[in-house]
């Protein structure tokens, strides 16, 4: 293996997808998600050494079993993009849904807590690694029907910031990135399929797209040794807040 590897969950859509294809020239790549169909497409497609783990971060024993089954040659694990996630629904606090609170926690917060379980050990022995984890602007400000998505990326900020704290020692650096509006299929995830809701998000504005994020992450994992770019948010020229959107210019 000549390559540094670099393991991204939520490698199958949008965002960790073009961090993938981003980090391919540079990194032997170990791409996770649930869709197996788009994993295997995927490594036959990067243009370097990959392996798929196809496992659902929510489920723990499935985790650990698929992070143990990385091949020797993948165990060095030098880079984690901690990417997997999603908003479920849109409702006001008194009217959510059990199931949609449960899913962003599960996958947004616990998830995430447990692929890095499985990695940070072995950054810790070697006294190196990068992890970035995937926040957002909704874990910066709350928005209205925000409340629980919000909550989750309040949580990715906390444990981005405990985690730099933590591996202080160790000489391992933690980046949190954190953007705005991008299309990516996490608006049809978040309205369960409705493409006309999905579609009103993005309206009378330029979105980020994944790959605007994939760039970023990219150039925060080429800084030198002695640098981290510990936290960055990003937004459309079109977006000022979560809440303020500018949908005149198109
Ligand atoms: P997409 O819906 O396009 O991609 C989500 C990815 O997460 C997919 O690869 C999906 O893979 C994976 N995923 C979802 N649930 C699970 C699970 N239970 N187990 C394993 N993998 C899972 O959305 P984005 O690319 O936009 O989102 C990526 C990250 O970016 C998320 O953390 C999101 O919160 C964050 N973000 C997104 C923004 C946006 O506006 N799009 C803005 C700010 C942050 P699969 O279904 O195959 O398992
Ligand atoms: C995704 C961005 O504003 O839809 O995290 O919550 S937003």
């Amino acid at each position: 293996m000549t390559k540094p590897v670099a393991l991204i969950t939520g490698a199958t859509a949008g965002i960790g997808k073009a961090i993938a294809e981003a980090l391919a020239p540079e990194y032997s790549l170990i791409i996770c998600g649930r869709r197996k169909d788009r994993l295997d497409e995927m490594a036959s497609e990067l243009n370097t050494e990959t392996v798929a783990l196809n496992f659902d971060v929510r489920d723990k024993e499935a985790v650990n079993q698929a992070i143990r089954s990385i091949p020797e040659s993948f165990s060095r694990v030098a880079v984690l993009v901690n990417n997997a996630g999603n908003a479920h629904g849109l409702d006001l606090i008194n009217e959510g849904k059990l199931e949609d609170w449960d899913a962003m926690i599960d996958i947004n917060v616990k998830g995430l807590l447990y692929v890095s379980r499985e990695v940070i050990p072995g950054m810790v022995s070697r006294k190196s690694g990068h992890i970035v984890n995937i926040g957002s602007i909704a874990g910066k400000e709350v928005y209205p029907k925000g409340n629980v998505y919000c909550a989750s990326k309040y949580a990715v900020e906390a444990i981005s910031e405990g985690m730099r704290i933590d591996l202080n020692p160790h000489g391992i650096k933690v980046t949190q990135v954190c953007p705005g509006l991008v299309n990516t299929e996490f608006s049809m995830v978040r309205f369960k399929g409705d493409q006309e809701m999905a579609d009103k998000v993005y309206k009378g504005m330029t979105p980020l797209y994944a790959k605007d994020i994939a760039e970023i992450v990219a150039f925060c994992l080429s800084r030198p040794a002695h640098v981290n770019i510990a936290d960055l948010v990003v937004l459309p020229t079109d977006q000022a807040s979560s809440v303020v959107v500018n949908r005149e210019n198109n």
